[in-house]
C-alpha cells in the first residue's frame, strides 16, 4: 500500500484520540505505548492525512498550567506545519473526568453544568488558535442508567440552554465556528439523550441560533441503534445540516466497535460514499475509529492508510455505478414520469384536488404496469462493489 496517495480534496482527518488510541478496553489496559500529539502529527503526516482534530485534553492535560499549555500549543503548531496538517475541527472532553460522572450540560448539579460550559469556552479558544471552524459536541455522559435519576425534559432544556449560551460566546469572540452535534444511543451511559441524529435535527430548529448548528453523524453510533446510517445522513444533507461526519464501521448489535471504515459493512459504506459524493459534501471526512488491539504502530499506519484508501476506492466505484449504461437504463425504467399528474400533485389547490379525484387511477392496472427488476439492479451494484464490473 506504500504508493497510495490520499487526495486532499477529500479532506481526510483523524482525531488525536483515534490513531493515538493505545488499545485499552473495559477488560484490559493499553497494549500500545502512549505517543505524544507531536508523534501523532508525524504519523499522520507520513500517511498523507489532510488534518487532525482534537479534544482539549487530547492536547493539553486537564490540570496543565498556563505556561505548560502555551508550550504544548507551540510544539504542536510546529508539528502541524512540519507535516502540512490542518485542524478543521475541535471539541471538548466532557466525559473522562470524574466530575462528569452524571453528565455535563445535563448534570443535575448547576455547578457541574457551569463548569462544563466554562470548560467548553476555553476549549473553543484552544481550537480557534489552530484555525478550527467546526466544533463538535458529543454528549457521551449526557444520559442516565435509570430515569429515576434525571428528568428527561429538563435534560433537553439544560442542553439547549448550554448551546444557546455557547453560540453567543462564539459570536462575541468571533470564532466563526459551526456547531456539529453527534448522537449515540448508549455507551458509556445506559441511555444517552439525543440517541440518534434525527433527535438533533429536531432540536436544532428550537435553538436560538439554528443556522450555526448542524450534525456530526457517526456510522457506528447509528448502527448501534439498528438504523440505516445512509438514511440518517441523507436527512442531514437534505436539511443542509451535514457539517461534519465520523466515518468508521460497526457490526450491528454489538458494543461500540469503532472499526476501520468499510471493514464490516461494505455495501452500506458504498452507498454512504456514493451519497456524499453525489450530493457534493464538501466538509472533512473524519475517521473516528481505531486500529485493532493487536496492532503495533506500523499496523496503525496501515489502518489509517486503509481508511482513506477504502473511501477513495468506493468513490471510484460510485462513479463507475453512475456511468454504468445498464444501471442507468434500469433507473430510467423504474422511475416512471407523468408530467400531467406531477403538475397536479406538485402544489395543492382546490382545482388540482378536484382534478386529481377525477383521475381514473386503477390500482390493479398500476401494479401490473410497474416493472421493478430490483434483483437485477442490486446484483449489478454488488458486482461493481466486488470489482467484476
Ligand atoms: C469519543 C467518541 C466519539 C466522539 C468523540 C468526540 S470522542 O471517542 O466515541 O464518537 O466523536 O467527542
Ligand atoms: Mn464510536
Ligand atoms: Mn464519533
Amino acid at each position: 500500500m506504500a504508493a497510495f496517495k490520499p487526495d486532499p480534496k477529500y479532506k481526510f482527518t483523524f482525531g488525536l484520540w483515534t490513531v493515538g488510541n493505545p488499545g485499552g478496553d473495559p477488560f484490559g489496559g493499553p497494549v500500545r505505548e502512549k505517543i505524544s500529539p507531536v508523534e501523532i502529527a508525524n504519523l499522520l503526516g507520513e500517511v498523507g492525512a489532510y488534518g487532525v482534530n482534537f479534544h482539549d485534553n487530547d492536547l493539553v492535560p486537564i490540570d496543565a498550567t498556563a505556561a505548560e499549555r502555551d508550550q504544548i500549543v507551540r510544539d504542536f503548531q510546529k508539528a502541524l506545519r512540519n507535516n502540512g496538517l490542518k485542524v478543521p475541527m475541535a471539541t471538548t472532553n466532557l466525559f473522562s473526568a470524574p466530575v462528569f460522572k452524571d453528565g455535563a450540560f445535563t448534570s443535575n448539579n448547576a455547578k457541574v453544568r457551569a463548569y462544563a460550559i466554562q470548560k467548553t469556552m476555553r476549549a473553543m479558544e484552544l481550537g480557534a488558535e489552530f484555525g478550527a471552524k467546526i466544533y463538535v459536541f458529543w454528549g457521551g455522559r449526557e444520559g442516565v442508567e435509570s430515569d429515576a435519576t434525571k428528568n428527561p425534559v429538563d435534560a433537553i432544556k439544560r442542553f439547549r440552554e448550554a448551546i444557546d449560551f455557547l453560540c453567543e460566546w462564539n459570536i462575541q469572540q468571533k470564532f466563526g465556528y459551526k456547531f456539529a452535534f453527534e448522537a449515540k444511543p448508549n455507551e458509556p451511559r445506559g441511555h444517552i439523550y439525543f440517541a440518534v441524529t434525527g433527535s438533533y435535527l429536531s432540536l436544532i430548529p428550537t435553538l436560538k441560533y439554528p443556522d450555526m448548528c448542524g450534525v456530526n453523524p457517526e456510522v457506528a453510533h447509528e448502527h448501534m441503534a439498528g438504523l440505516n446510517f445512509v438514511h440518517q445522513v441523507a436527512a442531514a444533507l437534505e436539511q443542509k445540516k451535514l457539517f461534519h461526519i465520523d466515518l468508521n464501521d460497526q457490526e450491528f448489535g454489538r458494543y461500540d466497535q469503532d472499526f476501520r471504515f468499510g471493514s464490516a459493512n461494505l455495501k452500506h459504506a458504498f452507498f454512504l460514499v456514493k451519497l456524499l459524493e453525489d450530493y457534493g459534501y464538501n466538509g472533512p471526512r473524519h475517521f473516528d475509529s481505531h486500529a485493532y488491539r493487536q496492532s503495533d504502530y506500523e499496523d496503525v499506519k496501515e489502518f489509517a492508510r486503509g481508511s482513506m484508501r477504502t473511501y477513495q476506492l468506493l468513490a471510484e466505484k460510485a462513479a463507475r455505478w453512475n456511468a454504468d449504461k445498464e444501471i442507468q437504463g434500469l433507473l430510467k425504467e423504474i422511475n416512471v414520469e407523468d408530467a400531467a399528474l406531477e403538475k397536479l400533485t406538485k402544489k395543492f389547490s382546490a382545482a388540482n384536488a378536484k382534478k386529481l379525484l377525477a383521475e381514473p387511477l386503477n390500482h390493479d392496472e398500476l401494479h401490473k404496469a410497474n416493472y421493478l427488476p430490483y434483483e437485477k439492479l442490486d446484483q449489478l451494484t454488488m458486482e461493481i462493489i466486488m470489482g467484476v464490473r
